[in-house]
């Protein structure tokens, strides 16, 4: 058998060559359809944008039933006719030249071939089926994402584990948004953000924690800057990013070392008495022991763990005292690291022992990530069951079973693997077959060589993706062509829970098809098709997922259809059924903007909210004499999306962006090192190596440096640690060296 031929163990050749576009319609082709009947084809219509969780409305013009152009939708209330660059340039990515037009095989030379939809079909299923008959039921596994539609994620979720008897599977939201899905489970009782974005107009005090909209939310930057109240706006963050420098205070402190800063935060706010004993003793549970633990956490020691001044300390805590209304923010500073959940909860419970929740311009609130991150976490079937049930709760699995009308039995009791799990299980040869759907591991994983190294180890490895150019694509032995946003319908859920609509304003090129009809083509050619009758299109398998999520926190069985989002501009969860929101003459305003726990009654059995803490631990890997320094990663310029695969098409973002990768480096570090501006150093850690163009500023401290993870050789350096409830990975801290490269 030839290298990299399908049954191989051999590493699979990356195949770098053209590929052929070999453009075949076949009009009686799921997705290939014109414009769905009901839009003129000279209309102008407003979908949500599919890069960003920030959700902005986009209205998109047709001219003769094509997209020609599209604007900021002004009525939207989300974005109120603004867009960020990748919006505005949101339909050029859709006609790339090298998108995938037919699914490709990987014959026994090694190169991919096209083939029709009946032999890409065929392969998957024999494959699959005979890895499973061979190694067993689990020996298949999926990779999926926080960026295709809710009904596309919830149909590939149960075809998996009900139809095609899989176990193992992820999303590309274990990398992002698992932290918070486990800190607010474990603290409200479901995972439930519980702002809405008016709350950034209405806070009198914002601190973000590992956050740095102005580059990743610009458009919610645009609404902190409609805030009419001169906030103090509080950001903590080891750079001195372009949000920090807009801020009234920054708080640059060492990396990881924000829990430590948040007890010591807890700490002065309950020794001064700043605390509110009244919804303490109404809404939650743990005070008491919350408050024993915080007492070491004195200024002096926080303040040499942060590197912060204790007059700084006193400042942040008095400055969350003096606010009226405060909020508080994170991302991904938070998510991503070897303490995140515990990180996520200390933020957590500073809102609840302040009372700064449930009402106006307050919250302990998680900015989601990806278009549709929070889709994945309540309707994916990856951790959660369906509707945010739970696997091991045999009331739930009998539930969701009736709803689906499958057998109770194929519903699994034990919970999925995760990512890294999953990696893990094709180390040790447990994991034969792996499908991969939106997202490119390849270059985005922890550790990426360790990652890539491995897929060579598979017997079977599919990726379904708009391009075949991808650096997970070009290692698979099936390709299958995938519509993306705009060639295809559904919903998306953003950040402050509010449902939008994907449209199809544009044609899918060749026999790419929405990702929808690859799942239910897939479960035909399985014989699993039976299972899925009723999800005859998107909209229907929607009046599932209502019927799902009825009585669960995420009710939204009070939506009607499809029309009922567009008429609202967006509705968020929850909206059960009979709801007065629904009557004709409901207030406007608050259906168009809710905040969850205004009763300050959560979702655990007690109605209480959790306070969960544990000890501080050492980060995974200090910097030593070997590997000086620490290295951060994060995202560069509004313009660069994640692994470029979408953005890197436009020539106008990519004219917003640096071409080649570079090192955000300190003066005082360059100085120590002879690293010149704009001059090429080499950054190693202990698992690889690339060769970057130093910035040298003081955004960054000295002893750290920052690569922007949207350059493919970033991931090679970055070091495999994992958060122990949320098995996210800690992206943000790893230790290396910088060399100047000699001329
Ligand atoms: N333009 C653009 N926008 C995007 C994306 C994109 O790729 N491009 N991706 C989207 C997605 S999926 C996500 S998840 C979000 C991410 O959005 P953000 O989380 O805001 O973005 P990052 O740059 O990853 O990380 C934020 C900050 O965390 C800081 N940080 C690093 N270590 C620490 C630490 O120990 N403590 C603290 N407090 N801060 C630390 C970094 O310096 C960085 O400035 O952005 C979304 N928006
Ligand atoms: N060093 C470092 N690494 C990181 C991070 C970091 O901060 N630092 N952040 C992490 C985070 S938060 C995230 S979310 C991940 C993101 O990592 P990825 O998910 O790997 O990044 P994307 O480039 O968004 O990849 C999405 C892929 O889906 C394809 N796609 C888009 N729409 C569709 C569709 O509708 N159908 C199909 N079939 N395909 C589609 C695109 O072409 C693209 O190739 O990266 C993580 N990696
Ligand atoms: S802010 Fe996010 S949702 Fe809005 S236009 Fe930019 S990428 Fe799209
Ligand atoms: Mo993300």
């Amino acid at each position: 058998m030839s290298p990299g031929a399908p049954g191989s163990n051999t590493p699979l050749r990356e195949w770098t060559g053209p590929l052929t576009q070999e453009l075949v319609l076949r009009p009686g082709d799921f997705g290939l359809g014109q414009v769905p009947a009901r839009l003129a084809p000279d209309a102008t219509t407003t979908l949500v944008c599919g890069f960003c969780s920030t959700g902005c409305g986009l209205k998109v013009h047709l001219k003769q039933g094509e997209a020609v152009n599209l604007t900021a939708d002004t009525l939207y209330p989300v974005n109120l006719g603004m867009a960020c660059p990748k919006g505005w340039e949101a339909l050029t990515p859709l006609a790339a030249p090298d998108r995938g037009t037919t699914p490709l095989l990987r014959g026994p030379g090694g190169l991919p071939r096209p083939v029709g939809w009946e032999e890409a079909l065929r392969e998957f299923t024999t494959r699959m089926k005979g890895i499973q008959a061979a190694h067993g039921p689990h020996s298949i596994a999926f990779l999926s994402t926080g960026q295709i539609c809710t009904e596309e994620m919830a149909l590939l979720g149960s075809l998996f584990k009900f139809g095609m008897g899989g176990l193992h599977c992820d999303s590309n939201t274990r990398q992002c948004m698992a932290t918070a899905h486990v800190a607010y489970k474990q603290s409200f009782g479901f995972d439930a953000p519980p702002f809405t974005y008016t709350d950034f107009e209405e806070s009198d005090v914002l601190v973000f924690i590992g956050a740095n909209p102005c580059i990743a939310h610009p458009i919610l930057w645009q609404r902190v800057q409609r805030n009419p109240h001169q906030p103090e706006i509080i950001v903590v963050d080891p750079r001195k990013t372009e949000t920090a420098m807009a801020a009234t205070r920054h708080h640059a402190i060492l990396p990881k070392s924000d829990l430590v800063l948040l007890y010591g935060l807890a700490h002065l706010l309950i020794r001064n008495g700043w605390i509110d004993p009244g919804f303490i003793a109404r809404s939650t549970t743990g005070f008491e022991e919350l408050s024993r633990f915080v007492e070491p956490f004195t200024p002096e020691c926080v303040s040499a763990a942060t590197g912060l001044t204790r007059e700084a300390l006193l400042d942040f805590a008095t400055a969350i005292h003096r606010g009226r209304r405060v909020s508080f923010w994170w991302t991904m500073g938070v998510n991503q690291s070897h303490e995140a959940t515990r990180t996520a909860q200390a933020i957590i419970n500073l809102a609840l022992i302040t009372g700064n929740i449930g009402r106006p311009g307050t919250g302990a609130n998680s900015i989601t990530g990806q278009c549709n991150a929070m889709g994945s976490r309540l309707y994916a079937n990856v951790t959660s069951l369906l509707g945010g049930h739970d696997f091991s709760n045999p009331d739930h699995r009998a539930r969701v079973a009736g709803v689906l009308g499958v057998p109770a039995e194929r519903i699994p009791s034990e919970p999925s693997w995760s990512y890294d799990q999953i990696i893990d299980g094709i180390d040790a040869g447990t994991i034969k077959g792996l499908w991969v759907i939106a997202t490119n591991s390849s270059h985005s994983w922890v550790h990426q060589g360790g990652f890539n190294r491995l897929l060579g180890k598979l017997d079977f490895l599919v990726v379904q993706d708009l391009y075949p150019t991808t650096e997970t694509a070009r290692r698979a032995h099936l390709y299958l062509p995938g519509a993306g946003w705009g060639e295809k319908e559904g919903t998306l859920i953003n950040s402050e829970r509010r449902l939008g609509l994907v449209k199809k304003v544009s044609r899918a090129p060749g026999l790419a098809l929405a990702d929808f009809h690859i799942f239910r083509l897939v479960a035909e050619s399985w014989g699993c098709g039976g299972m899925f009758r009723r999800w005859q299109s998107p909209e229907a398998a929607f009046q599932v997922l209502k019927e799902l999520s009825r009585g669960r926190p995420c009710d939204i069985s009070g939506i009607r259809d499809y029309r009922m989002i567009e008429e609202w501009g967006g509705i968020q969860w929850p909206l059960p059924e009979g709801s007065p929101l629904v009557a004709p003459g409901a207030e406007a305003d608050a259906r168009t903007h809710r905040r969850l726990f205004a009763d300050g009654t959560f979702y655990h059995a007690d109605g209480r909210a959790r306070l969960l803490f544990d000890p501080p631990r050492s980060v995974p890997e200090p910097p030593d004499a070997e590997f000086p320094l620490v290295l951060l990663t994060g995202r560069g310029t509004s313009a660069q999306w994640h692994t470029g695969s979408r953005t890197n098409k436009s020539s106008i973002l990519r004219g917003l962006a640096p071409t080649e990768c570079y090192l955000e480096i300190s003066p005082a570090d360059a100085r120590t090192l002879g690293v010149g501006p704009n001059t090429q150093v080499q950054v190693s850690s202990r698992r690889g190596s690339l060769v970057a163009t130093a910035l040298v500023t003081s955004v960054v401290q000295p002893g750290q440096v920052f690569l922007p993870m949207h350059y493919p050789e970033v991931n090679q350096l970055t070091h495999p640690g994992f958060d122990p409830h949320s098995r996210q990975p800690s992206y943000k801290h790893c230790a290396v060296r910088v060399e100047a490269i000699a001329r």
